[in-house]
Formats: structure tokens, C-alpha cells, sequence
């Protein structure tokens, strides 16, 4: 182990590179230390820092390095007082190409002059930039903007003079290091490596470690070393614009034609070769020099006047390429002695007296002498395109506005195809006047047909809009603009206030969060109201227009529910009365109405308003029904005193019914009876002759005497009582099931011929049912033989009534051939479930 204390100090974006740079000095044997800088944070700058510490330090220079406020504030001076104990490694890192937005490895390059003053600008547009913001938070006095802000502006003052320090000092790239196993510091620290100790990239890791510290660079040029002898331009190249070459501190916002950093990237791309400007090289920054190394300026060769004119030119190139590089290192007296001497030499050469004009700006900030040099200019050639312009930025930031105005003017009619010309024209009108407005727009409509990504025309042009109350047409220019410099810092929050003012809540809460990504000075908890509140109270709307919804949605439910009960209401209404529309022309006869099955329908028809013939033998209950049922119903009732089996009494009863009563519509042959219960062997001849005569044969007489009138009227229909007998037999049924079955045969015989004359024949073949005297007249009057329901819950008569109802007041086409019904206790006639009513 050496006993050198040596401290690493870098960006925080460079941890990997630092541990990795840590681990080869360590496996050498010296002892490491780290000491690292968060960018853009309040924390102490790196050189506070650095103050406190003892050794040396090893200093990683990176592009994030080199955009960090607290890297490189005050580093300068730090440097100057501890050069002997600084080691600078200059190092890549993986970054995003700004202009394809493509993964790209950064390297940083200080060897060149374009190279620095392409740092020189970054610095300069940050520190135009951050004022710009802090004006436009109207907050002038917080102290911690200012503070950043001052330590921005010296970083701006410091950033080319800090890259030549740390170029002239001990500095290597990464790459060179490596290569020479770090030889060259360790020769800087005067150290000697731990024994055997060299970088090998044998092992895998190893190659891991350089390719990713190397990245890229095997395609890039290698860094050129300090003391290398320096080239002369072939061309000096005239410059075009004047802002960002200004010293930070002397101009402010409103001076800037070109307020915002992403102008950096669009002035890049503009078109210089109207005014006669090359932009000197893909990257190169405001002062446009062919690149040009850095060298001793003492073995930079001195201009030789020529001795024929016929060498002006190249001496005058010569000139203007020295005074360049003469400026870039900071030797601003040499390179105004030299121009001053080339201008007495050379008086009526303008590019000398140009140049002469903007180093006078640049350097000396002398504008009112720059001015005359240009005066003078423009008195011998009054259309000189560059003099124009650099006369109207001179006076653009003297606030002389009018005068500022007539030379872009001129400018414009000199050079009318430089798009940058009609845009300062377009910027100073506005600050002149508030009616100037159409011809700013009319400018910068010229600007964008010429040069149609220039992002802050669009935005401009947006503003413009705005306050027209075209906010269409401002939104769209917002829109463009962003797309072409999506960090605008202003076009996001200038957006989110166009949709708050249009009450769009959602987008302006949208573009209030990117601006406040972009600039996080615009979150106040102000705006934070007004945008959240906004969309809050948009999200309440729409919470009130659900429930407004959901509500009238209910609300027509519960009438569509209404109307649906209504319809319902009125469709059985409408039933009713068809039904009663209907029944007064049916006239109904019913065989055996004077008890049981027969009774229970006489009373359902004439309550559903039927006319009603009513047989049976017993005629004291047929007065008393019939007088029940017309005090009950007014039903219209005739009553027929007959027994079924007497074919003749049947004839003459049908025969001479009254002439209202005898079209009769249905027949209902209800009579009939089971006598006895006992087996074939023993049965009584009497009970099978009386349910022969009564089932069979009185059912065959009746419809022998009303069926001819139904064929003749072609309309009519027959219903015949059957029974479960009439489908199986059961132990002793056999002479009452074998004339219920016979009912059976009859009824579908009887449908077949009658079938063809309109009318219709059914049967309903009931199981067990009560509410008869069915049972106390098969056991001859003795009613506990007749309590054979106890045990069960059979059907009711009415519920047999009510399915003959429902048989014949079906619509003519439909016929209910045979409706087999039981109660729920009974199966079939073998199986009755008597293990109780209520189960
Ligand atoms: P009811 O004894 O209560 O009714 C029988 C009806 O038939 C009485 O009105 C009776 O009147 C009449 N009747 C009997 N003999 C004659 C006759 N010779 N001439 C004229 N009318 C007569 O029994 P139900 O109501 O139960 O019987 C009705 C029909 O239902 C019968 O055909 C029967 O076979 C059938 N049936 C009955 C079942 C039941 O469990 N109850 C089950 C299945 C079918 P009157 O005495 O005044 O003449
Ligand atoms: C009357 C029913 O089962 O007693 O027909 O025969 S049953």
C-alpha cells in the first residue's frame, strides 16, 4: 500500500466509471477515496468540497461533469490554487443524441477551439435561460434562484478558461490511461504500482470493464495532446449573430432575439450563406472558426504583412484566423493589437473592419465604437448584409428599438431569404408597439416559409394568436412548437393556460405537468390549485352527470315497470270482456248439475255469465240452484227435471225446450256414477246395469238429442266427464272402469265424426275428487265407507269446474282433446299418497 491519499471527484452520473477507475488503482495498491457531485441540487459545490480534502485528487471529466453547476462552480480558482494535486481523466458516457434523441456514446472534446466554445455557449444559453425563468416567476427576490443564478453566470465566465486549465494540466482520456496502465499518473503521483500489476483483458470481466468505460470510441479520432502544433484556418468565417457571443451579464431577456436554449439546436440548422456566414462545422457554436487546435500561441505563426495586394486576402484570412485563436485563449489584447495593426495596414478592407466591429462587442462589450467601426462600413457599402444586422443587434440591446427596427429592416430587403432576419424583425415590432402585431406576425409567418422548423416562430406565432383569441389556431402553433423543441420551457405552460381558459381541464392539467417537468419553477402551490381544482371540479360534473343519468335511468325503469302492470291490466280487462262479450251467446247444458262436479261448474258459468241448461233428477235442487245462481250471478238459468237413462224423457226434454234455450253451444255430459266396489265374481248385476245406463247409455242419449243441431249450425262443443277408471283399471273397478273407458272410446269416436262439422269433443278424466257425493253414492249412503279422503288432499270439484272452463272457452281453432288430472297426493289410481292432507 501507498501512503498517497488519492480522492476521486466526480459526477454522479459517473459512479460505474468512478468504482471501476477505483478498482484497477486499488489492485495497483493505492488507497482511494471518493467524493461525489449531485447535479443541480442546493448541496455545497464540488470545490467547497474539494477544499477539504488532503492528496490528490483525480478529477473525471465527462459531458455531465461539464453541465453540472455544482462541478464546476468555483472550480476554476479551486484548479488554480491545486493544480499540482489534479489528475483529469477525461471520459465517455452513454447520453441521447439531441438531435435523433438515438443512444449514443458522448464524448467530451477540448482540443479544439470549436470544441470549447461549444461549452462556452451551452453555459451562456443556460445562464440566458435561468434568468429568463427567474424574471418570469416574478420572484426577484428569492435568494436561492439568485444564488443559483450567480453561480451559473460564473460558470458561464469560467467554462472556456476552466477547459484550458484542466487541458494544460495533467489530463489523459480514459482510454489512453488504460493503455498505458496507467502509467502517466502514475508517474504524476510518483508512485510505483504494487508488483506485477498491470491491466489485462484477458478475463472476461475485464473486457467488460473497458469495453464499457471505452464504448464507442474506437471510431473516434483520439484526443489530440495539448502541445500539438496548431493549423492555421484556410478561411476565417464571417459571423452572423451577435446574442449568445455576449457576455451573459450584459444582456437580458427581453435583448435576447432568441430567448430560449432550444434556439441553440434550430440556429444550428439555419441557413448562413445568404449573409455570407459558414456555420463553421456540424457542432460549431456562436463564433464560427474552421477548428482549430489548441496550441502554444507562441508557436502559432505570426501574420506576415504580404508584399502584393494580390496576398491581401490570404492575409487577411491569416489575420482573422489568429485573432480567433488569440481570442478563444483568452489573449483578447494580442488579437485586438493584431486586428487593429491589419485594419491600419488595410483600412478599406470590410471584413477586416467587420471583424474589427465584433470584437470590439465581444470582447470589449465597446458597442458605441463598434457602431462607428460600422458606420464607416455602411457609409462605403450602405447594403453590407452582415454590418445590417450586426448595426440592428446593437441596437436592439441599446433599446434603441427604432433604429434596431430600420436596420433589420434593411437587413431583410438586402437579404430577404435569411430566415433569423425576418424573426428579429418580427421580435423588435413587438417590443415597439402593441399595434405592430400584424407585421410581427406577418414576419414570422415569412420566417417559417423559409425556415418552417424554426420552433420559436411557432411560438411567437402562438402568442400572437392567443392574444387574438384564436385559440384554435394558438393551440395547433403550441402544438408544432413543442414538437420541434419538446423541453420549450414556456410553450407548455403558455398551453396549459389555454386550456385552463377554455375550461378543458383534462389537457391543461396534461401540459401543466410537462411544463412542470421541463421547469419545475412553474409548480407553485397556486398553479397546483388552479389545475387540480379544475379537473377535480370537472371529475365532480361528471360525477353529478352520472348520477343525473342514473337517476332518470331508474326513473324509466320504474315506468316502463308501470306501463308494463298497465298493459297487463288492460289485456285481462280486454279478456274480460271478451270473455263476457262471448258467454251470453253460449248456452251450456250440464247432465247431473244437482251436486258434485256438475254443481261446482254451473256455478263457475253462470258466474262467468254463460246461460245455463241444468239437468239432474232431483228437481228441488235444481229450483234451489237454479234461484241461487240468478240471486248470485243474474245468471240466465233453465232447468231440465230428467233421468239420463230414459232415452224417450231425454228426446222430448231436448225436444221441447222453449225456442230461446234450444240452440244449445255446449253439452256437458257430467252424470254419472260408480255402484259398489267389489269384484267381478260378486258384483251386483243392478249397480252394473244402473253405471251402465247412467255412464254409457245416458251420455250416448244426450248427445244423440243435442248433437244433430250443433252439425247443423256447424258449431258446438261436447265435453264428456271421464275418469282415471276410463284410463287404468284398479282392484273391483271393473264395471265402472270398463264405462269410463267406454267414455274414453266414445269421446275420441265421437270427435272423429264430429270432428269434420265443426265441433269440437273433449274429456277431462279426473282422479279422486271431493266435494261430491261421488263416494257416498258408490257405498249406497254409508258415509263411513265414504270417507275415503281422509287420509289425503284429492282434487276439489271446482278445480275440475275450472278446467271444462278453461276447454271451452278456448278460441274456436283450438280443441283440448282430454285434460287427465289428479291431485298432487295421487300418482296414478294405484298410488295415492295417504299419509295425511296437510303433508
Ligand atoms: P255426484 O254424485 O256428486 O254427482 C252426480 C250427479 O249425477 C248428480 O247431480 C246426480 O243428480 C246426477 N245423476 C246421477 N244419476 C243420474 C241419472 N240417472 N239421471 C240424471 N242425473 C243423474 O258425483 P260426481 O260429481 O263426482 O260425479 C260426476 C261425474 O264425475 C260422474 O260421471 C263421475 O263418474 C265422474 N267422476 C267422479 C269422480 C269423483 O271422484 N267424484 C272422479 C272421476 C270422475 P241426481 O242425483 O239429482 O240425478
Ligand atoms: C272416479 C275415480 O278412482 O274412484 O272416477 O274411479 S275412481
Amino acid at each position: 500500500m501507498h501512503e498517497k491519499n488519492l480522492t476521486i471527484a466526480y459526477s454522479e452520473q459517473n459512479q460505474e466509471d468512478a468504482y471501476q477507475i477505483a478498482g484497477h488503482l486499488q489492485a495497483a495498491g493505492l488507497d482511494v477515496n471518493f467524493l461525489v457531485s449531485h447535479q443541480d441540487t442546493p448541496e455545497p459545490a464540488l470545490s467547497a468540497q474539494l477544499s477539504k480534502v488532503n492528496g490528490f485528487i483525480l478529477l473525471l471529466i465527462s459531458e455531465s461533469f461539464l453541465k453540472s453547476t455544482n462541478s464546476l462552480f468555483s472550480l476554476l480558482s479551486f484548479f488554480n490554487a491545486n493544480s499540482s494535486r489534479i489528475f483529469s481523466i477525461v471520459i465517455p458516457e452513454a447520453g441521447t443524441d439531441p438531435d435523433t434523441g438515438d443512444r449514443v456514446t458522448l464524448s467530451v472534446k477540448f482540443d479544439r477551439v470549436g470544441d470549447i466554445l461549444k461549452h462556452i455557449s451551452y453555459w451562456q444559453n443556460k445562464h440566458i435561460d435561468f434568468r429568463k425563468q427567474v424574471r418570469l416567476m416574478g420572484n426577484p427576490d428569492d435568494d436561492a434562484l439568485n444564488d443559483r443564478l450567480r453561480m451559473i453566470r460564473e460558470v458561464s465566465s469560467d467554462i472556456g478558461e476552466l477547459l484550458r486549465t484542466i487541458k494544460s494540466n495533467a489530463c489523459k482520456s480514459i482510454e489512453l490511461l488504460m493503455d498505458e496502465h496507467y502509467e502517466p499518473l502514475f508517474e504524476f503521483l510518483d508512485v510505483r504500482p504494487a508488483p506485477g500489476f498491470a491491466l489485462t483483458t484477458t478475463s472476461e470481466s475485464d473486457n467488460d470493464i473497458l469495453n464499457d468505460i471505452l464504448g464507442q470510441l474506437d471510431d473516434e479520432e483520439p484526443p489530440v495532446e495539448p502541445n500539438t502544433q496548431a493549423e492555421a484556418p484556410s478561411s476565417f468565417p464571417e459571423r452572423g449573430q451577435i446574442s449568445s457571443g455576449l457576455p451573459p451579464d450584459e444582456s437580458t431577456p427581453e435583448e435576447q432575439a432568441t430567448p430560449v436554449s432550444s434556439n441553440e439546436e434550430t440556429e444550428q440548422e439555419m441557413n448562413f450563406d445568404d449573409i455570407g456566414v459558414d456555420n463553421g462545422g456540424e457542432d460549431a457554436p456562436e463564433l464560427h472558426v474552421e477548428e482549430t487546435e489548441i496550441g502554444h500561441q507562441e508557436e502559432a505563426p505570426a501574420p506576415v504583412p504580404p508584399d502584393s495586394m494580390v496576398f491581401e486576402e490570404a492575409y487577411v484570412q491569416d489575420v482573422l484566423a489568429k485573432t480567433s485563436m488569440l481570442a478563444a485563449q483568452g489573449n483578447r489584447e494580442e488579437a485586438l493589437t493584431t486586428l487593429t495593426a491589419a485594419l491600419q495596414e488595410y483600412p478599406h478592407s470590410d471584413m477586416l473592419r467587420y471583424h474589427y466591429a465584433l470584437m470590439l462587442i465581444q470582447q470589449y462589450d465597446d458597442f458605441a465604437e463598434a457602431a462607428n467601426q460600422l458606420n464607416t462600413l455602411l457609409y462605403k457599402h450602405p447594403q453590407h448584409p452582415q454590418a445590417l444586422f450586426l448595426m440592428g443587434e446593437i441596437h436592439e440591446m441599446n433599446k434603441d428599438l427604432i433604429r434596431a427596427e430600420h436596420f433589420y429592416l434593411s437587413f431583410t430587403q438586402v437579404s430577404p431569404d435569411y430566415a433569423e432576419g425576418w424573426f428579429r424583425l418580427g421580435m423588435v415590432l413587438l417590443k415597439l408597439a402593441a399595434g405592430n402585431q400584424q407585421r410581427a406576425k406577418d414576419c414570422f409567418n415569412q420566417t417559417l416559409r423559409l425556415f418552417p422548423t424554426h420552433g420559436e416562430a411557432h411560438y411567437q406565432l402562438a402568442l400572437l394568436l392567443q392574444e387574438a383569441g384564436d385559440t384554435d389556431e394558438a393551440a395547433r402553433l403550441f402544438h408544432q412548437t413543442l414538437e420541434l423543441l419538446p423541453d420549450h420551457p414556456f410553450a407548455w405552460y403558455d398551453l396549459a393556460l389555454l386550456y385552463h381558459r377554455r375550461e378543458d381541464a383534462e389537457q391543461a392539467y396534461h401540459a401543466y405537468q410537462r411544463a412542470i417537468i421541463n421547469n419545475p419553477e412553474f409548480k407553485t402551490p397556486q398553479n397546483d390549485m388552479a389545475f387540480e381544482y379544475h379537473r377535480a371540479a370537472r371529475g365532480a360534473r361528471a360525477a353529478e352527470i352520472i348520477e343525473q343519468e342514473q337517476s332518470a335511468l331508474s326513473e324509466l325503469r320504474e315506468n316502463i315497470n308501470r306501463l308494463e302492470a298497465l298493459l297487463k291490466e288492460r289485456e285481462a280487462e280486454l279478456d274480460k270482456l271478451t270473455e263476457e262479450k262471448e258467454s251470453p251467446e253460449s248456452t251450456v247444458l250440464i247432465t247431473g248439475a244437482t251436486s258434485g262436479i256438475g254443481r261446482a261448474t254451473a256455478e263457475l258459468l253462470a258466474a262467468r255469465g254463460y246461460r245455463l241448461i241444468l239437468t239432474g233428477r232431483r228437481t228441488e235442487r235444481l229450483q234451489e240452484l237454479q234461484e241461487a245462481l240468478e240471486a248470485a250471478y243474474q245468471a240466465e238459468i233453465h232447468t231440465l227435471s230428467l233421468d239420463v237413462r230414459d232415452a224417450d224423457a231425454v228426446q222430448q226434454a231436448i225436444a221441447q225446450l222453449p225456442e230461446h234455450w234450444k240452440t244449445i253451444d255446449v253439452l256437458i255430459n257430467n252424470a254419472g256414477k260408480a255402484k259398489g266396489l267389489a269384484p267381478i265374481q260378486e258384483g251386483s248385476l243392478h249397480h252394473w246395469d244402473e253405471m251402465i245406463d247412467t255412464n254409457i247409455k245416458g251420455l250416448l242419449y244426450m248427445t244423440r238429442a243435442v248433437s244433430p243441431s250443433m252439425v247443423a249450425r256447424r258449431q258446438g262443443h261436447i265435453i264428456n266427464v271421464g275418469s282415471t277408471a276410463g284410463k287404468e283399471t284398479y282392484l273391483n273397478g271393473n264395471v265402472y272402469a270398463a264405462t269410463k273407458f267406454a267414455v274414453d272410446a266414445l269421446t275420441k269416436s265421437m270427435r272423429i265424426d264430429l270432428h269434420t262439422h265443426n265441433i269440437r269433443v273433449s274429456q277431462v278424466s279426473p282422479g279422486h275428487v271431493e266435494e261430491t257425493e261421488f263416494a257416498l253414492v258408490r257405498f249406497d249412503g254409508d258415509e263411513n265407507r265414504a270417507r275415503i279422503y281422509d287420509d289425503f288432499q284429492p282434487l276439489r270439484s271446482s278445480d275440475v269446474a275450472e278446467a271444462i272452463l278453461f276447454m271451452l272457452n278456448r278460441p274456436a281453432h283450438v280443441n283440448i282433446q282430454d285434460v287427465l288430472m289428479m291431485g298432487t297426493q295421487q300418482a296414478s289410481s294405484l298410488y295415492i299418497d295417504r299419509s295425511g292432507r296437510d303433508a
